[in-house]
């Protein structure tokens, strides 16, 4: 047995990954329910390092040195848990078994568990940025033991994109942590990428051209707004169709799919009670894209204004809406991490916010210029919110008259944006001192007797609304 690691399940993200281990010069064993992905590799790639091939699930796990590393990367689901089957009674006490894929945190959680029973070690490993990631460095997010990634973690960290000589990898937490932040990874790519396409939506109405809106966004990746996302707009704007020699982009239907971590999100975020609206209202969006029916029956029937803006300042919509577009983004990040920190604290997990933001700066689809400043601000100190870090505040103190001139701009024009007014409302709500919910427990009380508490008495109180409607002491 003479491999450090192996990986099972050779699709476009494990066949990148174990490409990636053997470049960094480890010996990697690979493994693939159909042979044929496991002799392509080979074929291929064999020459970039130390490959040990295998044709059955026993001659893999026979090449590996104890204790045994193996990383699963097949389809999330069904799938991890056959996985997980077949290769149990063939390990040994003590042995890692990775999932890189993208498991549901709880599922997670479940695994690690029985297997920590059977005394093999089980971390969910969340692994973002695409096929390219995995070959030339993700980011990684690891949970499980500490004595699993005392031998999984530098393995991890060398295939790892690095920033500054640190790797994007970093051990987050018990069991399910891991799976836990990469799934609210992604819902704020589901956030970030709904803000982008808003701003694409409103200089189309404002009348640039596609090309000139990637024009806007490949100007803007060389400010504070420099991320993945962003810079990959500017070449999907910029891309013409072979075949019409319009724009792609207007000839890509638009209904926007998902695989459901978005969805996740926002489920998890209903059920840890932390509000996150702005992933929610992206996720809500592919959805309302998507629904034919729906938009069939009042898409061009509902009245409303034309999208047109009139003679607008074309310089001064651009700063403005950059401006409104980090806002987002702030709002997006901040009620991600919220629901983090929430996570770690109802699952003892422990996880330091400004690792995550640390080993998201690069190798994943959120990496952005302002995750260094939201690492930084973390840095020794819990902060209840991201909204009163101090340079975040100023950032956003900053921008939010140019955001809701952008909002204002877009909702008199009849241009959807609900990544950026709903972020705004977010963002008023944080600053308010006092909230309508006043109200909401006044009529809660009075249809439900769901009683109410007073700003100037201590207490429990409920008002006889249907009698003479005398105040009560509800306690
Ligand atoms: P897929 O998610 O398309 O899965 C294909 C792999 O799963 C193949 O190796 C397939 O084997 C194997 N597999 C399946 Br399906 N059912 C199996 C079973 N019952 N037993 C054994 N193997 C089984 O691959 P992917 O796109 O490379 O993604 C892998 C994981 O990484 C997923 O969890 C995904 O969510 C996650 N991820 C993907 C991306 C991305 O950009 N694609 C990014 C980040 C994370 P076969 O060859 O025999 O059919």
């Amino acid at each position: 047995a003479r491999a450090d690691i192996g990986v099972t399940g050779l699709a476009v993200m494990g066949r990148n990954l174990a490409r990636n281990f053997a470049r960094k010069g480890h010996t990697v064993a690979l493994h693939n329910r159909t042979q044929s992905r496991v002799d392509d590799l080979v074929k291929e790639f064999g020459d970039e390092g130390d490959f040990v091939p295998s044709t059955s699930l026993e001659e893999f796990v026979g090449s590996l040195k104890t204790p045994r590393t193996i990383v699963i990367m097949v389809k999330a689901g069904a799938g991890t848990d056959a996985v997980i089957d077949e290769l149990t009674p063939l390990l040994d006490e003590g042995d890692i078994l990775v999932d890189g894929g993208n498991a549901h945190f709880e599922d997670t959680r479940r695994r690690e568990k029985d297997l920590r029973e059977k005394g093999l070690n089980f971390v969910g490993a969340g692994i973002s940025g695409g096929e390219v990631g995995a070959l030339e460095g993700p980011s990684i997010m690891p949970g499980g033991s500490d004595e699993a990634y005392r031998t999984l973690g530098p393995i991890l960290e060398s295939a790892a994109a690095h920033v500054d000589g640190e790797p994007c990898c970093a051990h987050l937490g018990p069991d399910g942590a891991g799976h836990f932040v990469k799934m609210v990874h992604n819902g704020i790519e589901y956030a970030d990428m709904q803000a982008i396409a808003e701003v694409y939506d409103v200089l189309s109405a404002a009348g640039f051209t596609a090309q000139e809106a990637s024009d806007v966004f490949r100007r803007w990746n060389e400010g504070d707004l420099e991320s993945f996302l962003v810079e990959i707009t500017a070449d999907v704007l910029a891309q013409v169709d072979a075949g019409t020699g319009r724009p792609l982009v207007e000839l890509i239907r638009d209904e926007a799919e998902q695989k459901g971590t978005g969805r996740w999100t926002v489920q998890i975020a209903l059920d840890l009670g932390v509000p996150a609206p702005v992933i929610g209202d992206a996720v809500f969006a592919r959805s309302l894209s998507g629904d034919q029916e729906l938009r069939g029956a009042t898409g061009g029937v509902l009245v409303g204004p034309d999208r047109a803006m009139g003679d607008v300042d074309r310089d001064a919509l651009v700063d403005d809406l950059g401006a409104a577009l980090w806002c987002a983004k702030v709002m997006a990040y901040a009620q991600g991490l919220a629901m983090i920190r929430k996570a770690s604290a109802e699952y003892d997990w422990d996880v330091d916010v400004a690792t995550v933001a640390r080993i998201w700066r690069d190798g994943c689809i959120i990496r952005a210029r302002l995750l260094k400043q939201i690492s930084d601000e973390y840095a020794g100190q819990n902060l209840p919110t991201l909204l009163v870090a101090p340079s975040i505040k100023d950032g956003l103190g900053e921008r939010q008259e140019a955001w809701r001139r952008v909002v204002a701009t877009a909702v008199t024009a009849g241009v959807p944006v609900p990544g950026l007014s709903g972020s705004l409302a977010s963002y008023d709500t944080a600053r308010a001192t006092r909230l309508p919910a006043a109200l909401v427990q006044g009529l809660r009380d009075d249809f439900g007797a769901h009683t109410y508490r007073r700003t100037d008495k201590e207490g429990s109180f409920h008002t006889l609304w249907s009698g003479d409607r005398s105040e009560v002491s509800a306690d």
